[in-house]
C-alpha cells in the first residue's frame, strides 16, 4: 500500500468526535446488512450473550454510533456508562496508537512499565479523600469486585460481605453471589457463594416518605447485627448510586450512616463505583456527592474510554494487607488499557467533563419532568448527572410495567435512538448518554422519548 493509499484508508475509516453529530436513518433499524451479520452472530456465537439491538457497528464518536447500514444513531448508552469520554475519543486514539506500536504487553507482574503506575497515581489523587492510597489494576468490574473482597478479607481477618437489594456487582461466581436479580444473572448458575449477605436498600420511591436515609440504615444495620454480627463483616460493599438495579439513588444520609457504622465495627466499607465513576455523576465519584470517603473504591466502564481495565484503590494499610503475590492476573494493567486509560483521563479533566456531566443531567431531568407530567406512566424520576432514569409503573400506583418500558425502548430503538433498560422489575428506562453528546442531539433523543409516551 502507497503512504496515500494508507492516509486515505484512515480517513474513510475514522471515527470518534469528528463523526457527523446527526441522527440519519437510511434504512429501517436493523437494516439488511444488519440483519444478515446478525444471522451469521447466530450460528457462531453462544445464545447467552444477549443484544439489547440488533445493529452492527461501523464507527462510533461523540453522541453517534453509525452502522453498517449507514444509519447514525444517537447514542444514549455509552457502551453501559464506559465511552464517557465518547468513542474514540482523540487523545484515547492518539495514546493507544503510541503505546500500541511501542509494546503490547509484558505482563506488569513480570516486567512493569510506567503507564500502570500512572494510571494508578491518578487513582489514588483522583478518588475520594486525601488519605495514603494504593490501587491495583484488573481486567473487568466483577474482577475488581471480587479483589475488594479479597483485600477486605486479607485486612480483617472476617469473611462476611454485606450487599444490598437490587445490587449489581458482576458475573463471575463470587459477583454472582453479590448480584441481587436471578433472570438473566444467576439463574441455572449456582451454587454460589458463600458469606455473602444481603440487606435493603434505601430506595425512596418504593420505600415511601416515612423512610429517610437515617431510618433505611437503621433497617440495614439492625439486620447486619442480628443475622450477620458486626464483628464477622469483613466488608460492606455498596454501589452509591445502583446501576443495572435502576438508578435508585438511596435516600440522603443513607450512604455516611451505612460508611459510618462500617468504620465503628472494623469492616471496610467498599464503594462500587464501576458505574457511577469518572464524572458520570457531575463529580469525579457519586460519593463525592456526599462528602462519603469509602475505605477501597472499585473502578472500571468510564476510566479507559473503552478499553478493559478496572482498579481497586484505597487506604494504603487495607490494600497492602495480602501478601506479595496475592493479587494480580496476566492482563491486569494491560499497557495499552492503561494509556487509553491516561489519555480518557487526560480528556476529562481537560474538558471539565463532571462539569459537562451536570449539565446534561439538567437538560434530561427538565425533559424527563415535561413528559411526566403528561404521562402517568412514569412513576419516578431519579438519578444524578448524566445518570438519569425514569420508573415506568401502572398508571396510577406504583405497580412496575416492564411490558411499556420494553416497548419505549423499542420504539427509541427503531426510531435511532440507543436506549437501555434495567431494574430488578425490568421496567426502567436510563439514559446514560457519552458526556461527548452535544446538547442538539441530547434534544433530538428526548423528542423521540416524548413522541413515543405520547403514542403508548
Ligand atoms: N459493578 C456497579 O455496573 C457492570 C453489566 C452488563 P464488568 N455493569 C454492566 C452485563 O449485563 O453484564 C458492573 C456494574 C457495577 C460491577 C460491574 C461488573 O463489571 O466489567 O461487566 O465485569
Amino acid at each position: 500500500m502507497t503512504d496515500s493509499t494508507v492516509a486515505d484508508l484512515q480517513m474513510s475509516l475514522a471515527g470518534g468526535p469528528g463523526l457527523p453529530q446527526e441522527r440519519r436513518l437510511v434504512t429501517a433499524v436493523p437494516g439488511p446488512r444488519s440483519t444478515e451479520l446478525f444471522a451469521r452472530r447466530g450460528a457462531a456465537v453462544a445464545r447467552g450473550v444477549g443484544t439489547t439491538l440488533p445493529v452492527f457497528v461501523d464507527r462510533a464518536g461523540g453522541g453517534v454510533i453509525v452502522d453498517v447500514d449507514g444509519n447514525s444513531l444517537i447514542d444514549l448508552g455509552a457502551g453501559i456508562a464506559v465511552v464517557s469520554v465518547g468513542n474514540a475519543a482523540d487523545a484515547v486514539v492518539t495514546r493507544v496508537r503510541e503505546q500500541v506500536a511501542r509494546f503490547t504487553h509484558t505482563c506488569f507482574m513480570v516486567t512493569p512499565y510506567d503507564g500502570y503506575v500512572q494510571v494508578c497515581e491518578a487513582l489514588n489523587r483522583l478518588t475520594p479523600g486525601d488519605h495514603d492510597k494504593r490501587s491495583a489494576l484488573f481486567n473487568s468490574g466483577a474482577e475488581a469486585v471480587e479483589n475488594a473482597v479479597k483485600i477486605a478479607r486479607a485486612h480483617t481477618g472476617r469473611q462476611a460481605v454485606v450487599v444490598f437489594d437490587h445490587a449489581y456487582h458482576g458475573r463471575t461466581n463470587l459477583t454472582m453471589a453479590m448480584t441481587a436479580k436471578n433472570m438473566p444473572y444467576k439463574h441455572s448458575f449456582g451454587p454460589f457463594a458463600p458469606e455473602v449477605y444481603r440487606v435493603p436498600m434505601s430506595y425512596p420511591f418504593r420505600d415511601g416518605p416515612d423512610i429517610d436515609g437515617a431510618t433505611a440504615a437503621r433497617r440495614a444495620i439492625a439486620l447486619i447485627e442480628a443475622q450477620v454480627g458486626a464483628a464477622n463483616v469483613a466488608c460492606v460493599l455498596i454501589e452509591p448510586i445502583q446501576g443495572e438495579g435502576g438508578f435508585v439513588v438511596p435516600a440522603p444520609g443513607f450512604l455516611p450512616a451505612i460508611a459510618a457504622w462500617s468504620r465503628d465495627v472494623g469492616a471496610v466499607f467498599v464503594a462500587d463505583e464501576i458505574q457511577t465513576g469518572f464524572c458520570r455523576t457531575g463529580d469525579w465519584f457519586a460519593c463525592d456527592h456526599e462528602g462519603v470517603v469509602p475505605d477501597l473504591v472499585t473502578t472500571a466502564k468510564g476510566i479507559a474510554g473503552g478499553l478493559p481495565l478496572a482498579a481497586v484503590t484505597g487506604r494504603a494499610e487495607i490494600m497492602d494487607a495480602p501478601h506479595v503475590g496475592g493479587l494480580g492476573g496476566t492482563y491486569g494493567g494491560n499497557p495499552v488499557a492503561c494509556a487509553a486509560a491516561l489519555g480518557a483521563i487526560e480528556t476529562m479533566r481537560e474538558q471539565v467533563l463532571w462539569s459537562r456531566a451536570r449539565e446534561i443531567g439538567a437538560l434530561m431531568s427538565d425533559r424527563l419532568t415535561g413528559i411526566a407530567d403528561k404521562h402517568e406512566a412514569i412513576g419516578d424520576i431519579r438519578g444524578r448527572g448524566a445518570m438519569m432514569a425514569v420508573e415506568v409503573v401502572k398508571p396510577g400506583g406504583k405497580q412496575p410495567d416492564p411490558v411499556r418500558a420494553g416497548a419505549v425502548s423499542a420504539y427509541c430503538h427503531s426510531q435511532g435512538v440507543v436506549t437501555l433498560t434495567a431494574g430488578t422489575y425490568g421496567n426502567v428506562l436510563r439514559f446514560l448518554p457519552p458526556l461527548a453528546m452535544p446538547d442538539h442531539l441530547l434534544a433530538e433523543a428526548f423528542d423521540v422519548l416524548e413522541q413515543i409516551f405520547k403514542a403508548h
